[in-house]
């Protein structure tokens, strides 16, 4: 087995343990707390790659950040990533029955629920962060909180989902693909590098080069998925991935086409290996990571 794929096995060991230790269980005579524990539970544990996590772990090790606070942060965004997961799949979004090879919590239970349960593990998610448990500093913890919030919301993640639901109706220019990927995609990608530079109280200009690798990293993964999706399921299409390509309208591969954005991805991932220059060897594992970016089979 490659270094690579041993240090993501323990890292996805590591924040699986963490994930089930924290969140809520069922509890006896609870009923509506006990079915989001459950549906909760249903989506977080048992599959996922696990990248930002690793993002998390990795950068935060550049630091000697403890693995204490590095992996409370680690579950911390793979709970985000989970939530936004959740409300990808329902009817109003992308409308997919299956998720990480079972059903999608929507359908395993019933949308009010997968709603509230992606509310519920968002909100969790920043309880943790929070933690007192998380870092001893408060005011890393308040970072922690207020960075995460950024990436995720209107200038983040949900702000890019929203220009993605747009765009099926409108023409989008390459600024406007670019800008979208990168809120969607590269912001959580970004916070996971940042996290770990704000655990280790890094320097502004340490902070900014991981975050510019993630953000870089972060597209060329989009891209990657973009690509995957496209080559994959063309000669006979499910239904949902007949779906999903009439919704391809925010990709590169629209607007480029396929070989163009091939190089893009070449370009991107060279430029993201640049902005590790300042951390040298010690930055091996993350030109690694890229790289499987990039050539990732699933
Ligand atoms: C609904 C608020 C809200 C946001 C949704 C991230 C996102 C925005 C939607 C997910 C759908 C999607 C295809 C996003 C592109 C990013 C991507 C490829 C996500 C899947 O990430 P992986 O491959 O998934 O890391 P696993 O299952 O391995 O964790």
């Amino acid at each position: 087995m490659s270094t690579l794929k041993k240090e993501f096995k323990e890292v996805a060991e590591l924040v699986d343990e963490k994930l089930d230790a924290i969140l809520p269980e069922p509890k006896k005579g609870r009923i509506g707390e006990s079915r989001l524990a459950e549906a909760m539970r249903y989506t977080v544990l048992g599959s996922g790659k696990r990248l930002r996590p690793f993002l998390v772990v990795k950068s935060a090790d550049l630091f000697g950040v403890s693995r204490s606070s590095s992996l409370q942060v680690a579950a911390a965004i793979e709970l985000i990533h989970a939530y936004s997961l959740v409300h990808d799949d329902l009817p109003a979004m992308d409308d997919d029955d299956m998720r990480r090879g079972k059903p999608s919590l929507h359908k395993q239970y019933d949308e009010a629920t997968a709603i509230l349960a992606g509310d519920a593990i968002l909100t969790f998610a920043f309880e943790v962060l929070a933690h007192h448990s998380t870092h001893h500093d408060p005011a890393v913890r308040s970072d922690l909180v207020l960075s995460f919030a950024q990436s995720c919301g209107i200038a983040g993640m949900v702000g890019g989902q929203m220009m993605d639901l747009m765009s099926e109706d409108r023409e989008m220019t390459i600024e406007d693909i670019t800008r979208l990927q990168r809120m969607k995609t590269g912001a959580l990608f970004a916070i996971s590098c940042e996290a770990g530079a704000i655990l280790g109280k890094a320097s502004r200009s340490m902070r900014s080069a991981l975050k510019a690798f993630a953000y870089d990293v972060g597209l060329a993964f989009q891209i990657t998925d973009d690509l995957l999706d496209a080559e994959e399921g063309v000669e006979n299409p499910t239904e949902d991935e007949r779906h999903d390509k009439s919704s391809e309208k925010g990709t590169f591969i629209s607007a480029m086409g396929k070989e163009r954005t091939k190089k893009q991805v070449e370009v991107l991932t060279s430029q993201a290996i640049e902005h590790l220059k300042p951390f040298g060897k010690r930055a091996e594992i993350f030109h690694e990571f890229a790289d499987y970016v990039v050539h990732r089979e699933f």
